[in-house]
């Protein structure tokens, strides 16, 4: 997965590069800056006192010292003073500046804390929409991993309006499928080839402690290869319809990519899939996808509910009521937002598992 929104303390995280939300003397401070100094030990401040402190906006690079990983990227976030006085824009410039010297190092992994989010004051929400927008833009271009290291939950914030509506949303359809079900209805959910489940949640399970622990899992085996057409099918051929119901989900993707007039990069990037991942599924044409990435395919390529639900079910797969994290999915499909990102702010923000691979 390029980008991954993870909670843990950024010094324990393996990979390339950390960046540190340092001051502009670089010679170490409160909160993340503090913990990286004192996991990194007396070496990373010896270093630090030969780089001549660094301005806001701008990054500089040390070793990792006994930090698991090789580098450290030292970049200072602006102060939040209101937001008129050009803190979005230094902030922009250190995502960029670190993500800069992080290619010119052959980094290939970096995990970066939410920069001025803390001690600093910029606003939580904003902070966490900066950082994701300028590591996605970056993503476009280049190929690397990149996490966004979360340390505790009250640090994590998505908007206000999105966070109550999405909860809204939640309740409405739990109460849908708790108060008003039918057997009709749950056939038209597709219910009955969700793995081989039939059985209808209260509102307040925990939905993926109930589900298969498959559903998870790339390459998990499907239950059951129940496929039908999406209801709004554009008119195409009865021998071409019938090639189709017994398309693979590797086949359709690939199928859905063409028509779509995407390129393949554009589509496993805007899925949030690695290349790697991609390229198997593209030569495996009994490719078994786990649920997060068949949806972020979805996604990526801006299918409707229907259409979402035909390619799920090609990997054996459906969409239920009865788990929170299949209606913050329909949630943002029914209202047009394909930006897989915000979605998975949003799953992180409710504790669900995040789409891509
Ligand atoms: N791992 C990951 N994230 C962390 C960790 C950690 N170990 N510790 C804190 N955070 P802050 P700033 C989160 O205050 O706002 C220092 O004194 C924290 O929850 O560390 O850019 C410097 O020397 C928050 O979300 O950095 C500067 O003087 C985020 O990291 C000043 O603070 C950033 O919080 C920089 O302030």
């Amino acid at each position: 997965m390029p980008l991954q929104i993870i909670r843990n303390d950024i010094t324990k995280v393996a990979c390339d590069a950390i960046v540190n939300a340092a001051n502009a003397t670089l010679l170490g401070g409160g909160g993340v800056d503090g913990a990286i100094h004192k996991a990194a030990g007396k070496g990373l401040l010896l270093e630090c006192m030969k780089l001549g402190g660094c301005k806001t906006g701008q990054a500089k690079i040390t070793g990792g010292h006994k930090l698991p990983c090789k580098y450290v990227i030292h970049t200072v976030g602006p102060k939040w003073k209101g937001g008129q006085n050009g803190e979005r824009e230094l902030l922009i410039s250190c995502y960029r500046e670190s993500l800069r010297l992080a290619l010119s190092h052959d980094c290939r992994s970096v995990a970066f804390p939410l920069i001025s989010s803390g001690v600093y004051g910029y606003p939580k929400d904003q902070a966490l929409k900066v950082a994701v927008d300028c590591i996605t833009e970056f993503l476009i271009e280049h190929d690397m991993l990149v996490y966004l290291v979360v340390f505790d939950k009250s640090s994590f914030q998505i908007s206000e309006k999105l966070f109550t509506d999405i909860a809204a949303f939640i309740d409405d359809k739990y109460v849908d499928m708790h108060f008003i079900f039918r057997p009709t209805q749950r056939d038209a959910w597709g219910d009955s080839t969700f793995l081989g489940t039939t059985e209808i949640l209260p509102p307040n399970e925990t939905d993926q402690a109930r589900l298969s622990p498959d559903v998870f899992q790339e390459g998990a085996t499907t239950a059951s290869k129940k496929v039908s057409l999406p209801t709004q099918t554009p008119t195409i051929s009865l021998e071409d319809a019938l090639k189709r119901e017994d398309e693979s989900f590797s086949q359709a993707l690939l199928r859905k990519i063409d028509e779509k007039g995407m390129t393949d990069s554009a589509c496993y990037k805007k899925a949030n899939v690695d290349r790697k991942l991609f390229s198997k599924i593209r030569g495996d044409v009994h490719y078994h996808p786990s649920k997060p990435t068949a949806i972020a395919f979805a996604i990526a390529l801006e299918l409707n509910l229907d259409e979402t639900k035909d390619l799920l079910q090609r990997a054996g797969f459906a969409l239920s009521h009865s788990s929170k994290f299949d209606i913050i999915i329909e949630y943002f499909i029914t209202h047009g937002n394909y930006n897989v990102f915000e979605i998975n702010e949003a799953l992180f923000a409710f504790d669900q598992t995040l789409l891509g691979a």
